[in-house]
């Protein structure tokens, strides 16, 4: 496939003001007819209207009813000559929903009729000028079968709906706002709505509306409560306002991402609005509420505003992500109260960075390393990645704490008072933001914008009894990515605390400074290296530097074990604790990788039961701080990545630290059971995250107690989250009540989708306890086969195939390249149906290069083999393309 570049892009010299769409739906046979009114530009230069096309069957193409007398045809795009500055163009098309299993477009789920276009999915409905920079008026009339799709929705308001002949039906629909095409939607299903209706900040009434299969009617109501906080939070902390008088989330159990923000009318993948007790975790429920919430927020951050080419997608995206992470921790603070909202908001910000360094520091340090801004990309929905999204995200965080919450709001105050109704770029968006604050210097800051590749911050301490100073420097670096060799330094906001003998913080004073201020300070690192000294200390302090994890870098610092000690029981910054913890246990984790014969070290015991024992901690936060190191972040820090040998390491550390403090997890299990009716609440998801790393710890040392106590809180559970992890703890022991337990999880919930999810992720990212057991790879193949498994279903594809490629890499790397071979036959399968889909599955063999010598030689025919293949997608020869290099 040809490679696009940023630097090419240019404005087209026809736009689109009005379209009218009338879609004669039908599951093989959908006519679309197009009728659009072009307007050339009066900036631009000379040029043919351009329409792009996909997949279609262009029935007719007229310009003002005539037949056009120009038309050229190249590589999916339509140029046509026009004369004048106005003219009529409609196309009239026929698709196949049925057939259509790429889930890009019109595609039929469970007999109804949906549709997804970002990025590029209009134009495999109709031909268009399928681009962000075109912004035009949509009506849509949709006509269908009355008794399969009953409801027929699409953008904006209803404005006529009636009868027709032969059992049809219609609907009208009338956008008042002008969209881009990758916004339009339209839903024909039969489907029911659970409604409420609020009133805005200005006094509007406004329906919501949450629709669902009528089977699911009774777990939405945790949506609809997460959208209506949504709607407030953007009101209180932005100013905000819903512009709609009606707002509809519909959920598809077929969809290729968590969501879809088209204007008026989301579609959800049903794993993100669906929840209940019985079959949701805390967790789900957490990310049901923090996507609403996103999709939500588009509606400003994205729709309002949107982008002007693809390039620029973390404009909406990494915005609207921080917008999401600052709500979600808003809420969980408030949740938790006056005295645990600190800890809320500070296990919010661990999992964003668990998540950062499990999935973004990989792709920035592979072949697919990008800049939050790429400068070229073959594929677009291949750069739907958590470099644009989460680095996106914290690039905005930095701006953001370098502004102030004050700045930050002004700037997006003037953002969406210059810009509203347009398609921008990041430069416009940097632009306001120093503009709103007095001109403040961001020339610097856009090279976040620019550079590929995860820097390196290395520290290093200096003290001066005599004088009682302490001298830290700061020098930064960033590793040449794929065509981009030249790093310069970045701006990098790092917040720094210095503790004292005591474990207390001590007033920070620079020198040259007349007294000492707060106990968390922001360095602005600019230059490559950079002095910082501090003064009027009376002892060593031990430095907490990146505090609440200020930049993403990665911090480099001499530290032994007895300073993590330290810090894992005094650093005041919880996010620093925290770090503290996973770089012992990273330590521990890599020496033991290392050395089979290594044992885990007594001090290392000592650190981590203080902090299973602290009381005063909440749970929620000693769940995470005991929690070992991601597989996947630690293979990230090791070289070569040998994942059998970390997998050992794993095991034993689980094993040691689970019989040595047997009698302390047993303790928490007793004492932190919550009791009562389930509800959703940070502070008694923290006990039960607790509780059941507990059960995991003593599940995997065999601790009989521990053991039994899982097997009956799965038998009595009475939420999914207990359910789930008493079951998990059991499937990660050797004990043979698990193969019963799995057997009576999956009779339970055997005609519940999400739920089947989890059990075959589960098995999937199952490790293997004993050398008896089964090879994960053995049961994934045996679960292909099971009657509620589909290829065709994204989420099933993703819970089996993803969790075994991504999630369990001790058995998917085994050592007679059993787990390779299986990638090449899935991914091959996949493309076929779905490209994007096959994509993601792909990208689990990118960082191939990392792993020792004898895996690179497993894995390297398998992407050859895979590039190979006859009519490969654009999306996975891409991929695979730019790993083998
Ligand atoms: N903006 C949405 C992106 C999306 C998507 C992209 C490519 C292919 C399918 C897709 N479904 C949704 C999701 C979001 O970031 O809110
Ligand atoms: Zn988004």
């Amino acid at each position: 496939a040809p490679t696009i570049q940023r630097a090419d892009y240019r404005p087209l010299a026809w736009t689109v003001e009005t379209v009218d769409l009338h879609f004669r739906l039908d599951p093989e046979a959908t006519l679309v007819t197009n009728r659009m009114s072009c307007v050339r530009k009066r900036d631009a230069a000379d040029g043919p209207i351009r329409l792009w096309s996909e997949a279609l069957e262009r029935v007719s193409l007229s310009v003002d009813g005539q037949a056009p007398q120009a038309l050229r045809e190249d590589g999916g795009v339509i140029e046509i000559d026009a004369a004048g500055d106005r003219v009529v163009v409609e196309v009239v098309t026929r698709v196949n929903p049925r057939a259509n299993t790429t889930l890009s477009g019109l595609y039929l789920s469970n007999g109804g009729f949906f549709t997804q276009c970002e990025a590029e999915g209009f134009r495999r409905i109709t031909c268009f000028p399928d681009r962000p920079d075109v912004m035009a008026r949509y009506t849509v009339t949709l006509e269908a079968d009355r008794e399969a799709c009953p409801v027929l929705l699409s953008n904006g308001n209803l404005v006529d709906a009636g009868l027709l002949p032969g059992g049809r039906h219609y609907a009208k629909w009338e956008d008042p706002f002008r969209k881009p095409s990758y916004l339009f939607a339209l839903v024909a299903a039969k489907l029911v709505a659970f409604e409420r209706k609020v009133e805005t900040m200005s006094g509007r009434e406004v329906l919501l509306q949450v629709w669902v299969e009528e089977g699911n009617l009774d777990r939405v109501e945790h949506a609809m409560d997460s959208l209506v906080h949504s709607m407030r939070w953007d009101e209180e902390t932005f100013g905000l306002e819903l512009d709609l008088d009606r707002f509809m989330i519909v959920a598809v159990a077929d969809f290729n991402m968590g969501a879809m923000e088209n204007k008026g009318l989301n579609i959800f993948n049903t794993k993100f609005i669906l929840a209940k007790p019985d079959t949701a975790t805390d967790l789900d429920y957490e990310n049901v509420e923090s996507v609403v919430a996103h999709e939500y927020f588009h509606n400003w951050t994205g729709n309002r505003v949107t982008c002007r080419d693809w390039f620029q997608l973390t404009l909406k995206e990494g915005l609207t992500v921080f917008r999401d992470q600052q709500f979600s921790a808003d809420m969980l603070a408030r949740a938790a109260g006056p005295e645990g909202a600190a800890s809320a908001r500070a296990v919010k910000r661990i999992d964003d960075v668990r998540v950062l360094r499990a999935a973004q520091f990989p792709e920035d340090g592979g072949p697919m390393a990008h800049p939050i801004r790429p400068d070229s990309y073959q594929e677009i929905n291949n750069f739907y990645t958590a470099t644009v999204y989460e680095k996106g995200a914290e690039v905005i965080r930095m701006l953001h704490t370098l502004l102030g919450q004050e700045g930050f709001r002004n700037g997006m105050d003037l953002y969406f008072s210059y810009f509203d109704g347009q398609a921008v770029t990041c430069d416009d968006f940097v632009e306001v933001m120093s503009e709103a604050n007095n001109g403040f210097d961001l020339d610097q800051f856009m090279r976040w914008y620019e550079q590929a590749g995860t820097p390196r911050v290395k520290a290093s301490g200096e003290w001066n009894a005599a004088d009682g100073s302490y001298t830290l420097t700061l020098a930064q670096s960033t590793p040449a990515t794929p065509g981009q060799h030249v790093k310069l330094p970045l701006v990098i906001p790092v917040a720094l605390g210095l503790i004292g003998a005591d474990g207390r913080d001590l007033p920070l004073r620079l020198e040259g400074e007349a007294q000492a201020g707060a106990t968390t300070r922001v360095l602005k690192l600019t230059e490559e290296a950079q002095v910082f000294r501090f003064v009027g200390l009376a002892a060593e302090p031990v430095p907490s530097l990146l505090r609440g994890f200020s930049a993403p870098v990665i911090l480099e610092l001499d530290e032994d074990d007895a300073r993590l000690a330290f810090r894992m029981a005094h650093d005041a910054d919880p996010c620093n604790r925290w770090d503290a913890a996973q770089r012992y246990a990273e330590r521990v984790a890599l020496a033991l990788a290392a050395d089979p014969a290594a044992t885990v070290p007594e001090a290392f015991v000592r650190a981590f039961r203080a902090l299973l024992n602290d009381a005063a901690l909440d749970p929620a936060f000693r769940a995470q701080a005991l929690a070992l190191p991601g597989e996947a972040y630690l293979l990230e820090r090791m070289s070569p990545a040998d994942p059998a040998a970390l997998r050992g390491a794993l095991v034993r550390m689980m094993r040691a630290l689970g019989a040595t403090l047997a009698a302390d997890w047993l303790e928490v299990v007793e004492r932190l059971q919550v009791a009562g009716e389930y509800r959703y609440h940070p502070g008694d998801a923290g006990r039960r995250a607790l509780v059941n790393l507990a059960l995991r710890y003593l599940a995997a040392a065999g601790v009989a107690e521990g053991l039994a106590r899982a097997e009956a809180r799965f038998a009595a559970a009475t939420n999914m989250t207990e359910r789930f992890g008493a079951l998990a703890a059991l499937v990660h022991s050797t004990s043979p009540a698990r193969t019963a337990a799995l057997q009576a999880f999956h009779d339970r919930h055997r005609d519940d989708a999400l739920v089947l999810d989890k059990w075959f992720a589960l098995q999937a990212g199952a490790w293997r306890w004993d050398e008896a057991a089964e090879p994960a790879l053995a049961r994934v193949r045996v679960l292909l086969s099971d009657p509620a498994f589909s290829l065709s279903n994204p989420n099933k594809v993703y819970a089996l195939l993803g969790t075994f490629f991504r999630a369990n890499p001790g058995e998917f790397h085994a050592a007679d390249g059993s787990g390779h071979a299986f990638w090449a036959e899935q991914v091959i399968a996949l493309d076929a149906r779905n490209p994007q889909v096959a994509a993601r599955m792909a990208r689990a063999l990118e960082n191939w290069r990392r792993f020792t010598p004898a895996l690179q030689a497993s894995i390297r025919p398998q992407l050859e083999r895979v590039l190979a293949t006859p009519g490969l997608s654009a999306d996975v020869a891409e991929i695979v393309g730019k790993a083998v290099g």
